[in-house]
């Protein structure tokens, strides 16, 4: 392998294991509040449309853009620190069940389907 070839690829690497170490941070922080609802939501797809998001895809669910834009302790920090109670009382994804219920229940306060 070329050195810049190398180079390229340990950079791509160290972008990926930034953006899933952020993410799982929060993942961290989500289970640490919610400690019950570890097994059924602490993953990437508690708060991202794809189970397992790279950089370029990382789109937000609805539960995902509710914290962000309610949630944030500061939306601009490069690391997010989430006040997660502050969405508790919403309804993210309008399945009719507030995000707490849903959490409790282990089903996904981002996704309709899931309720
Ligand atoms: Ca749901």
């Amino acid at each position: 392998m070329k050195k810049t070839t190398m180079a390229v690829c340990v950079l791509a690497a160290v972008c990926v294991a930034t953006t899933l170490l952020a993410n799982l941070d929060n993942q961290k922080a989500f289970v640490a509040k919610y400690p019950d609802a570890k097994a059924s939501l602490g993953k990437c797809s508690t708060c991202h449309v794809k189970p397992l998001p790279k950089k370029e895809e990382h789109e937000l669910n609805p539960y995902g853009k509710d914290l962000l834009a309610k949630a944030a302790v500061d939306p601009k920090a490069a690391k997010k620190e989430f006040k997660f109670e502050k969405v508790e009382g919403l309804d993210s994804d309008g399945d009719g069940v507030k995000n707490v219920d849903e959490i409790k229940a282990g089903t996904n306060p981002g996704d309709p389907k899931s309720k």
